[in-house]
């Protein structure tokens, strides 16, 4: 239980909103960098804009002295209370002084300014700027910065422009989240990049000596996104210097401070020997969104956290347009839609479900969630298709040129495309404040002649919501007669009302293709004929579509199997080799097709369909269906792994890495028949890491008792490496082994709770990779996670309160899997000085 004043409300509230009434314009900062005694003496220019006091916010800061106009100010002029700082009359304008002492090296939460290997850095958004020093850490407050840092250090990284050694200075009003800091022992590879303006920028990038090899597909990635968002966007940079900094020790993925992008080195460092194709396509679309936000979060940023979605939904439906243009649109759709339906469709039907703009929260960063992120992106895929291309790209430009320099609100956002195409978006604009993901049910009506299909959409409860009003639901169709020919190409349909209906003229009962490019993050509720799925897998113009057809015939013969124990038939294994052995379509979508519905997917199907999931029985069937397919591709078997050779030394590009995809896939079905013999050879001659992990997943999968060893033995130097090492063995044992493994883990010298890529490598690949084993009967699972949630809690309490969410699902499952892990939830909920992040977190899981 959290120490708060009993019944006192910690939420804060959208509606509360209200601008401060004094403002800070430019702050001027001076710190003498020290691993236990760091000084830091702010001065800030002060402006009065209301009535009222100033409330300036700060947390584990040793107070110094506090002055203003030069004058210190006397006890009774203001109050120090917990984490604020009141003072009771200012002038109209003023300069506030003050100066402060903080211990970076024993900040092990990794907010604020702390310490890496070494190494100083920081990281503010949401709320980390007050662990530095006293001011109005809000995104609202807007400020010019100068920066100066004196430390025995060779390099010394602010935001901005260097104006001399450890001096910075940034012109571009920034609020505090933006702030960055870094200082230490590192290495730059550097380059350059002339905007379509003509300025010429430096960029770097900074690693510790010794990583300075792995950095080029960072900066290659940098380049083309500084190139594509002035292409695309008509976005160019605006200062001198773009530097990316790389920590190991990092709470998420990175980091946007204007001007210094701070990545968790797992998002900057490639090599073929020690990198994965999934790793280059994460650092690509990493690099492209941090550089996004540049204009999209940090020349317009928000006005309060709730609108969070404004700079994140934005910046991740940008990055995913980049990461379509670079690798192709077709598979990185998939990906996509894959991505939100494991995360956000998880979320949106549990008890941590929210709308993409929250209306309350206790504390913001547990709102950095797949909703705000990859729904936010859904909301504005949305848009543009119903707005139209052009009437998105004038809607974005007039965005740019009215609130350049603003913390907007998403009424400003969407006032921008209703001026800029005439249209109401008032009913759109409930994809912001209606949670929950939407279904659709689709009802098709041949009589002979006229073709009707019939609509009606319904959005379930979510936690605090009932009775929702109808949505705006683009659909995108096409229709296709019974040879696959297209008769009618894609258009989309509006759905505005509960119920709709469209009807055609036809000679001949069409197939219908519908939610073509997935148009809209919905529930598909269509029970389409065998027959008219196996058309469109084979034939449809639309690749999602064609891809969703082989999922649903998948997803519909693992759902049989499960519930009536239907065996698996030859048309859905003749389908599968087809489209397996079909070399006019591309590797990579061919992989995909052979990937069937994750445990997860299932068990949440399963759910919905009112049937209580049993995580064995799940685990066991899939591998029966992969099974079945392997025994059907057996003949083709070495044909198609040999199609997959690449050409040349590695090559990270989307085409070598799809040959790849599919022939891990082939090589994890093969082992399936072989018990590890294929696979024990593909290990010994990989040249490359995406070849040796899926040789090891294999391996590990067969129980070869040497594997792990041998791998330990060869990277044991390689931190990234190990991650991986630790992560697999978790995520391929077999369930019942599962939480033996990770305990065994934890005990390995090189297993470090403190460090979050690490803790995530064991602790959450147990809770989100290897669901039969997390859910192991005996609850061992449940208590291995929370106990090592409770540990890590007093020290990092936002990676604790992150991985919390693995009980979000609780609830589907068994009476006494439910006890169980209810009984762990209220023992965290119940365990004293707990944080705030993951008390909030376990309050909303629990009843
Ligand atoms: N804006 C950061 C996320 C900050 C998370 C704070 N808990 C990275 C990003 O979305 O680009
Ligand atoms: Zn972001």
């Amino acid at each position: 239980m959290r120490d708060a004043t009993p019944g006192q409300d910690q939420s804060v509230h959208l509606k509360d909103y209200a601008p401060v009434p004094v403002t800070v314009t430019h702050v001027d900062l001076h710190f003498r960098l020290d691993p236990l005694a760091t000084r830091v003496q702010a001065r800030l220019t002060c402006e009065r804009r209301g009535p009222g006091a100033m409330v300036l916010n700060g947390e584990d800061l040793e107070t110094v002295s506090l002055a203003i106009d030069g004058t210190p100010l006397g006890a009774d002029a203001y109050t120090l209370d917990g984490d604020t700082l009141t003072l009771h009359e200012t002038p109209d304008a003023f300069l506030l002084e003050t100066e402060v002492t903080i211990a970076p090296e024993t900040n092990k939460a990794l907010s604020g300014l702390y310490m890496s290997n070494g190494m100083y850095c920081t990281q503010c958004e949401a709320e980390g700027f007050r662990r530095i020093t006293w001011m109005l850490d809000r995104p609202d407050v807007m400020a010019t910065y100068d920066v100066e840092i004196d430390a025995d250090l060779p390099v010394l990284l602010s935001n901005g422009d260097e104006v001399g050694q450890g001096r910075w200075h940034d012109p571009w009003p920034k609020p505090t989240y933006l702030f960055a800091l870094v200082a230490g022992n590192l290495v730059a590879t550097s380059d350059s990049f002339t905007t379509m303006e003509g300025r010429e920028v430096a960029l770097n990038i900074w690693v510790r000596p010794g990583d300075e090899g792995r950095t080029a597909y960072a900066m290659d990635s940098l380049k083309r996104s500084m190139a594509w968002d002035e292409r695309v966007y008509g976005r160019a940079y605006d200062l001198s210097v773009f530097n990316i900094v790389a920590v190991d020790d990092f709470n998420m993925g990175a980091m946007e401070n204007k001007g210094l992008n701070i990545f968790n080195s797992r998002y900057v460092l490639a090599s073929p020997e020690t990198a994965t194709d999934a790793d280059y396509a994460n650092i690509e679309r990493i690099v492209a969104h941090e550089y996004f936000h540049n204009w999209t979060g940090n020349r317009i940023t928000c006005r309060d956290w709730f609108q969070l979605c404004l700079k994140e939904g934005l910046t991740v439906f940008r990055d995913q347009q980049f990461s379509q243009d670079e690798r192709g649109a077709a598979v990185q759709r998939i990906g996509d839609v894959m991505a939100l339906r494991a995360r956000q469709f998880r979320e949106d039907a549990g008890p941590l479900a929210h709308p993409v703009r929250p209306e309350s929260f206790v504390e913001i960063n547990n709102f950095y969630t797949s909703t705000i992120y990859e729904k936010g992106a859904e909301v504005i895929g949305m848009l543009r298709t119903f707005v139209g291309a052009e009437g998105y790209d004038a809607g974005v430009a007039l965005y740019f040129q009215r609130h350049d320099g603003d913390a907007a609100t998403i009424e400003d956002w969407l006032r921008c495309f209703e001026e800029a195409t005439g249209r109401d978006l008032s009913q759109f604009k409930l994809w912001y404040s209606q949670a929950g993901t939407p279904r659709v049910k689709v009802e098709e009506h041949w009589d002979g002649s006229t073709y009707r299909i019939e609509l009606a959409q319904h959005v379930p409860d979510t936690p605090g919501q009932t009775d929702r009003a109808p949505m705006v639901i683009p659909l995108a169709f096409g229709l296709l007669d019974a040879s696959g020919a297209e008769i009618r190409a894609t258009e989309v349909h509006a759905l505005t009302k509960v119920t709709d209906s469209l009807s055609f003229d036809l000679p001949a009962r069409p197939v219908l293709s519908i939610l073509r490019g997935f148009s809209a993050p919905v529930i598909l509720g269509f029970e389409q004929s065998d027959a008219d799925r196996l058309t469109l897998l084979a034939h449809d113009t639309d690749p999602f579509a064609r891809w969703e057809a082989g999922r649903a015939l998948a997803k519909d013969r693992l759902m049989r199997a499960l519930t009536q124990d239907a065996p698996f038939d030859d048309a859905w294994l003749d389908a599968v080799a087809t489209l397996a052995t079909d070399d006019t379509a591309a590797p990579a979508f061919r992989a995909l097709a052979l990937a069937l519905p994750s445990e997860e997917d299932l068990a949440g199907s399963l759910h919905v369909a009112g049937v209580v999931p049993d995580p064995d029985r799940i685990y066991a069937m899939r591998r029966s269906a992969q099974l079945a397919i392997a025994e059907r591709l057996s003949p083709a078997m070495s044909d198609l792994r040999a199609a997959c050779t690449t050409p040349g030394p590695y090559d990270p590009c989307a085409e070598d890495a799809g040959k790849r995809a599919l022939s891990g896939r082939l090589l994890g079905l093969r082992t399936l028949i072989d018990g590890g013999e294929a696979a024990r050879a593909a290990y010994a001659a990989a040249d490359n890491m995406t070849d040796r992990m899926a040789a090891f997943a294999c391996l590990l999968e067969a129980n070869d008792d040497e594997i792990a060893a041998a791998f330990e033995a060869d990277w044991k130097h390689d931190r990234l490496v190990m991650d991986k090492w630790f992560t697999a063995q978790v995520i391929h044992a077999a369930p019942r082994d599962a939480v033996a493994v990770a305990e065994r883990l934890v005990r390995h010298p090189d297993f470090d709770a403190s460090n979050p890529n690490r803790f995530r490598a064991v602790v959450g690949a147990l809770a989100a990779g290897n669901p039969a084993g997390f859910h192991n009967p005996s609850g061992a699972g449940y208590a291995f996670l929370a106990r090592h949630l409770l540990a890590l809690d007093p020290v990092n309490p936002q990676t604790a309160a992150r991985l919390s969410q693995a009980f979000d699902t609780w609830r589907r499952y068994d009476a006494d899997r439910q006890a169980l892990i209810e009984t762990e939830l209220k023992r965290m909920a119940g365990t004293e000085g707990l944080s705030r992040d993951l008390d909030e977190m376990v309050g909303r899981m629990l009843p």
